[in-house]
């Protein structure tokens, strides 16, 4: 195996991972070779900077410390750690679900907190019935304007935040048998914001040393993004931009166009590729990218905010994580316009060694000598529009014999949510799991897993997730996915209903083509995780599947994680009862055993859900695979069909 084979399968990625070599442009790749070899304590958890007496380190082979300054073992150091990661994690999807909800009481007509402010804005309400269905879930009466509806809406939605004490709104989405085990846990999530704030409290110098305690703040922490923030920011979302339907689109660096404007949009918030979406297609920029002699504007997405506009618009994605780098190597990326999150720093020298013009829009993430434009809610055609304008003046700059494009795309249908899928399975005038239901009850279909998260140059560049899929759908477990996972597997074909026939088990391929969809079913990004919780609990209300999620026949899994985020999702599906496998990383080795134990078995005894920490793919499928069947057999259900 070549030195770019180890680093990724994906031949566009091996591509242009060749042509940066050749240019001697220095990628992600690269600066993790300088980085070797990392900090041993970092990679085990037990390094700790919490005060101004350490830094202090634990050394793992028992022979020199064993507590910090102040007295912190392994334990409490590793469980600290790993609790911050939590809180980090949730904030960034809750943020993010925070913005979105301010944007609904803009478009209400009155910020919820900023009274007197601007009413003007660019967006409107997509989707009503959504936003009936959540106002009679928040009490709200919707015999009134959609105005007056989406006014109270934003105001209950921005008030989960702040709130004190009670539970989130969207818990009772969650079975009754999985809200009392909450309830007697004591981690039924009171406030988002309260819960990242109580974690961060308990993780300072003096404070919790308990690393059993700490993991159920921790988890606390991370049902108030799971079932709170991310969950506001997919369904406010689908409110505001239209709920996602099944689309075709295509993937993969090809999709940069050699005579066109390329623009790529990359981060999470999908209000900026919204209306990157719309002022892409503006009749005056379009004629004058026409006259800078090109054949048009070409828009295409990186990571999670791709994933939004591929499931709405069918706009196609230019890669994930690990190709963000890759798609300004092609040389013919006139802007990338980032806004938050998994954006890489450095990017901006990447882009100087190309005419490519890096643009931040978010005040919340700035890049020195980065130009920055600004977008909110408010200004938000404008200012999109004045980033387009950027990208086709800046095509002129374009230098042709740097341009290398690899021509590499693939087709994918995305846009399952949860209302979407199973309206597919139950017929359009039918919307109903219990297809879903029967078809996991009767033994045609194995059951679900969730293959979800990031990418991690540590891991070889996509091998994780397409193994492991494949692996899950030959032996017919339907595969829900979202975030860069999600885009890894559309590489490979395995997100068309052809796909089915090629890869899939038999009886999911009786499923597939009997409905027409892929065997591998791609929900959005990584905020979009809430709506696997959702359509659990849909699993669960239709009956025959047990009571509680845990009951389910699922599990879930991110192969090749590197976010804080990743964490924070692991962390909710494990809280609400999911088995859950994250691939080789330092979190797979944490430096205390207790810790390690603890989660990936002792807890399973409280929330029904553990963890698992496996660095082969084939592995993964197969404890993915044993933990289906053994909640079948819990279920007494009917052997797998076709095993
Ligand atoms: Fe060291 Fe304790 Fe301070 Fe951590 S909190 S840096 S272990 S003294
Ligand atoms: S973008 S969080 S690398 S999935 Fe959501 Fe991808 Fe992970 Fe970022």
């Amino acid at each position: 195996m070549s030195n770019i084979e180890q680093k990724s399968i994906d031949p566009a990625t091996q591509e242009a991972l060749k042509k940066a070599q050749e240019e001697n442009i220095k990628t992600t790749w690269d600066r993790l070779e300088t980085q070797q070899p990392q900090c041993g304590f970092g990679q085990l958890g037990v390094c700790c900077t919490v005060c101004a007496m350490g830094p202090c380190r634990i050394d793992p082979f028992g022979e020199g410390a064993q507590c910090g300054v102040c007295g912190a073992n392994a334990d409490t150091i590793a469980a600290r750690n790993l609790a911050r990661k939590i809180a980090v994690g949730g904030s960034a999807h809750s943020d993010h679900g925070r913005d979105v909800a301010h944007t609904l009481s803009l478009i209400a007509g009155s910020s919820a907190h900023e009274k007197g402010a601007p009413h003007h804005h660019n967006y409107e309400i997509v989707n009503e019935e959504k936003l009936k269905v959540l106002a009679q879930e928040f009490g709200i009466d919707i015999n009134k304007t959609k105005e007056e509806i989406a006014k109270e809406l934003s105001k209950k939605l921005l008030a989960e935040f702040g709130k004190q004490e009670g539970e989130l709104e969207f818990v009772k989405r969650a079975p009754k048998k999985r809200r009392e085990l909450w309830k007697k846990l004591g981690i039924t999530p009171r406030g988002i914001d309260r819960e990242v704030v109580e974690l961060l409290h308990t993780t300072t110098m003096g404070v919790d040393n308990d690393y059993k305690n700490l993991m159920l703040a921790g988890l606390r922490c991370a049902l108030s993004d799971g079932w709170g923030g991310s969950m506001i920011a997919t369904d406010v979302q689908d409110i505001i931009l239209g709920s996602p339907e099944p689309i075709r689109g295509k993937v993969n660096l090809g999709v940069i166009k050699e005579n066109y404007v390329n623009i790529v949009v990359h981060g999470h918030e999908p209000m900026l590729s919204e209306m990157a979406v719309k002022a892409a297609q503006d009749p005056e920029l379009v004629k004058l990218a026409k006259k800078m002699g090109a054949e048009g504007i070409n828009l295409a997405g990186i990571c999670c905010t791709a994933n939004e506009i591929l499931m709405r618009h069918g706009i196609a994605v230019a890669g994930n994580f690990l190709q963000q780098e890759l798609a300004i190597v092609t040389g013919a990326v006139e802007v990338m316009m980032v806004d938050v999150q998994c954006i890489m720093p450095a990017l901006q020298e990447v882009a100087a060694c190309y005419h490519t013009k890096l643009i931040t829009t978010n005040p919340k993430a700035r890049f020195p000598g980065v130009n920055h434009i600004a977008f909110s809610p408010e200004n938000a055609y404008e200012s999109t529009k004045e980033i387009v304008k950027v990208a086709v003046e800046n095509f002129a700059n374009r230098k042709k014999e740097k341009v290398n494009i690899p021509q590499y795309e693939m087709d994918l249908v995305a846009g399952f949510t949860k209302e979407a899928v199973f309206q597919i399975l139950g017929g359009k005038y039918r919307a109903t799991y219990k297809p879903l239901n029967e078809a996991i009850i009767s033994g045609r279909l194995r059951g679900l897993a969730g293959v979800v998260g990031c990418n991690n140059p540590k891991q070889t560049h996509d091998y994780f997730h397409t193994t492991l899929v494949k692996e899950l759908i030959k032996n017919d477990v339907l595969v829900l996915q979202t975030g860069c996972s999600a885009i890894a597997c559309a590489k490979q074909g395995l997100l068309l209903p052809e796909a089915a026939k090629q890869f899939a088990g038999k009886g999911l391929q009786e499923i597939c083509e009997a409905v027409g969809i892929p065997p591998v079913l791609h929900l959005g990004s990584c905020v979009d995780n809430s709506r696997i919780l959702t359509a659990a609990s849909h699993i669960i209300a239709e009956g025959g599947l047990g009571e509680d999620l845990s009951d389910i026949p699922a599990a879930g899994c991110a192969p090749e994680w590197m976010s804080e985020k990743a964490i924070t999702i692991g962390f909710y599906f494990v809280a609400s009862g999911v088995y859950t496998i994250f691939g080789a990383s330092p979190f797979a080795t944490l430096g205390s055993k207790n810790l390690t134990d603890y989660l990936t078995g002792e807890i399973e005894q409280v929330t029904g859900g553990r963890f698992e920490f496996c660095d082969d793919p084939f592995k993964m499928a197969k404890l993915i695979i044993a933990h289906i069947d053994k909640k079948r057999e819990a279920l007494k259900l009917k052997p797998v069909m076709y095993a």
